[in-house]
């Protein structure tokens, strides 16, 4: 893939090709450990991601092939979140900015597909939890650490992985904090294939062109559809928008405003009351 690079960014990389975005977190020297500049980035990111009309999918992974992500760099870990250098910081104010990360890939209205070679820990397994579709490499390896670094993710971090891989096999995951392989995350319907290291990013980019062949509204009311459910009102939110998007699109609505634009009573009678 010609994958062409943009923005200007310091801690992610940000390119695109042929329909797909590809976001790449570049602390590799760190396991690709976030800091709330990182976070920034992701979100800065994400949302080109979404604004593109190009883009259909979006390929979100780590430099090299240690690590997708380490989850909050705790080595930049204040008393009340991660410190990083803006004027929060400058009062000491630290961040939990992953979460706000987390939200914008459930609303993205596109397929986010995590691909994950080497590490997925912590609060960076629970972004790879939050994408639509995971693609492993054989050489990665799933766990979390709260409990054992001091911190826990209460929100998607628990009940999207419970949703994910069933209650049981959550609590273990986060009561334990092992470290589990490729095979077992597989085997826990965790991520979707394992492939070899080698073919990691060929396979990633096959899934995105298959996506890229499908109805991009049918998937975005998927997305929305799926995650409505453990989104409660807030996923009914999303969906509700979607609908009313829709129905801006139709003759119908049209007909609401030429009218009120042309100062006439609108013709709904021509329009069928459907059953
Ligand atoms: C990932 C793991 C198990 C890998 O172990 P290993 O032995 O393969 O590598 P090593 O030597 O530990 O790591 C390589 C370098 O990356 C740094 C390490 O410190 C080391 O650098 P040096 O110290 O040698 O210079 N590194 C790795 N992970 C880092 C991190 N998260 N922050 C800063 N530096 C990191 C092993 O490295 C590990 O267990 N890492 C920590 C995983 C972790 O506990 N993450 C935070 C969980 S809490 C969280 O993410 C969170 C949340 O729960 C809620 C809200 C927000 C965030």
């Amino acid at each position: 893939v010609d994958w062409k690079r943009s923005g200007d960014y310091s801690d992610i990389i940000y390119e695109t090709a042929e329909g797909i975005a590809k976001i790449t977190i570049n602390r590799p020297e760190r396991h690709n450990a976030f800091r709330p500049q990182t976070l920034f980035e992701l979100q800065h990111a994400f949302n080109e991601a979404r604004d593109d009309s190009e883009v259909g999918v979006i390929i979100f992974t780590g430099a090299g092939d240690q690590a997708f992500c380490s989850g909050g760099d705790q080595k930049i870990r204040g008393d009340d979140g991660y410190i990083g250098d803006d004027q929060m910081a400058r009062k000491g104010i630290g961040r939990l900015n992953v979460l706000d990360l987390q939200v914008q890939i459930r609303r993205l209205p596109k397929p986010v597909i995590c691909m994950v070679a080497g590490w997925s820990i912590g609060g960076g397994n629970v972004l790879q939890v939050c994408c639509d579709l995971t693609i492993a490499a054989d050489n990665a390896k799933f766990g979390q650490t709260g409990p054992k670094v001091g911190s826990f993710d209460g929100g998607y971090g628990s009940w999207l992985l419970a949703e994910t891989v069933g209650l049981k096999k959550a609590r273990e995951i986060w009561y334990l904090c092992r470290q589990y392989s490729a095979q077992e995350a597989l085997d826990m319907g965790m991520v979707n294939t394992v492939v070899p290291l080698a073919d990691l990013e060929r396979e990633t980019v096959t899934w995105a062109r298959e996506l890229l062949e499908k109805s991009p509204m049918a998937l975005r009311m998927l997305k929305g559809a799926i995650n409505a459910v453990s989104d409660g009102a807030a996923g009914m939110q999303q969906f509700a928008g979607d609908a009313t998007m829709l129905y801006y699109m139709s003759e119908e609505a049209q007909e609401g405003r030429d009218a009120f634009k042309e100062k006439r009573r609108p013709e709904f009678d021509k329009f069928p009351r459907r059953p």
